[in-house]
């Protein structure tokens, strides 16, 4: 029912809270309990305490390049906070809050940051598939996956996160094809953050919407305020609820902004307005959830600062292990590219070591 009445043609957004966090749809509200709903909102927290660590020490010359989530947190909690064990995500780069959700360790996020490959290696029992940079080529992957899954009669549906950039590639194109014809249990969900690093999502597509995308290849797609967590949470519910009932994927374009730069290497004041980033930021997604959560008195400002700091501390935490644990030798980068180095490798290998040489490093 949910996506007849969301036509995206019609570009009606759905949203149950809005920007007062106030419920507007009633009866479209999950019943959740408290504890559940404490649950989301620490977790959005922790993706944003975690976000914002990572920014000072990239800034610090700590950390490598980083791709910050400020301002989709809501995102990214709101659709992996459905999901079963069993179930499959398959990556971009900027989905940790839902890495977080999805119960993947703090520490491995900040290892695959920090520049060590074994920040990819999850337990085989967290069902997240390692980042992917470039774009859209693991829309395949999920495709590929549910379709298996779907083959094998096995009862787990695939979710796999993009950008609003992405959805200009052909592999999105093939991936929703593939998956409208053989009615695959793919959720496509596409966090449109405005913006393709400078590129601004008007420049980036001719289509008003990015769910509209969605009737060529035959399945449902809905324009849900990817801002409003229960909104999110609900719209997830339902695709999830197609692909476990055999009626194949569904696109979800949580339609949201990315407040902070594209990464840590990007200065966005160059291509944007800061009016529209303070406009957003009152839209944001937590303070959202907070006076939600407060108006019906289930936080204490008290409860708030606590929640903030120990969210605060775990990061801190996890990067502390991260900085005593985590260099890899450098030459593995040449030596491991291929079973044999190769004569190119050798010498790229020598040129390095003589530059650390230089350097006073050996
Ligand atoms: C195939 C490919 N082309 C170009 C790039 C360089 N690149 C990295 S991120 C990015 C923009 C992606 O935008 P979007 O899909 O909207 O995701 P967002 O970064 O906004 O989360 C581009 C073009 C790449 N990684 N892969």
């Amino acid at each position: 029912m949910l996506f007849e009445n969301y036509n995206p043609m019609e570009k009606k957004m759905f949203q149950i809270m809005n920007q007062e966090g106030e419920i507007i749809e009633p009866d479209l509200m999950p019943n959740l309990p408290r504890e559940v709903l404490i649950k989301m909102y620490r977790l959005m927290v922790q993706t944003r305490e975690t976000d914002k660590k990572a920014l000072l020490y990239q800034r610090q010359g700590r950390m490598l390049t980083y791709a910050p989530n400020i301002g989709q947190e809501a995102a990214q909690v709101g659709s992996a906070f459905v999901l079963e064990k069993k179930d499959w995500m398959v990556p971009a780069f900027r989905e940790l809050g839902a890495w977080l959700t999805r119960g993947a360790d703090l520490k491995k996020i900040y290892l695959y940051w920090y520049g060590n490959e074994f920040g990819s290696q999850l337990p085989e029992d967290i069902r997240i598939l390692p980042v992917s940079i470039p774009i859209a080529s693991h829309l395949q992957h999920a495709v590929g996956i549910a379709w298996a899954a779907k083959l094998q009669k096995k009862d787990e549906v695939v979710i796999t996160y993009f950008g609003d950039g992405a959805t200009s590639q052909g592999d999105f194109a093939e991936s929703m094809n593939w998956a409208g014809v053989y009615q695959t249990p793919t959720i496509f969900f596409c966090q449109n953050n405005q913006f393709a690093i400078s590129v601004p999502r008007a420049s980036q597509t001719a289509s008003e919407t990015i769910a509209q995308k969605a009737i060529a290849f035959g399945m449902p797609g809905i324009l849900v305020d990817g801002n409003d967590i229960f909104a999110i949470y609900v719209a997830t519910m339902e695709a999830v609820k197609r692909g476990r009932s055999g009626e194949g994927p569904t696109l979800i374009e949580a339609y949201t902004y990315r407040i902070g730069a594209h990464t840590t290497s990007d200065d966005p004041t160059r291509y944007r307005k800061n009016e529209e980033v303070e406009e957003w930021k009152k839209k944001d997604p937590i303070d959202r959830m907070r006076k939600y959560l407060m108006r019906e008195g289930m936080l204490t400002e008290e409860e708030d600062k606590t929640i903030a700091l120990e969210c605060a501390s775990i990061a801190e935490e996890a990067f502390k292990y991260v900085e005593a644990n985590g260099d890899i030798a450098l030459e593995d980068i040449f030596k491991y590219q291929y079973k044999e180095m190769t004569p190119q490798l050798k010498e790229q290998m020598e040129e390095y070591q003589q530059f650390l040489k230089g350097r006073g490093e050996v």
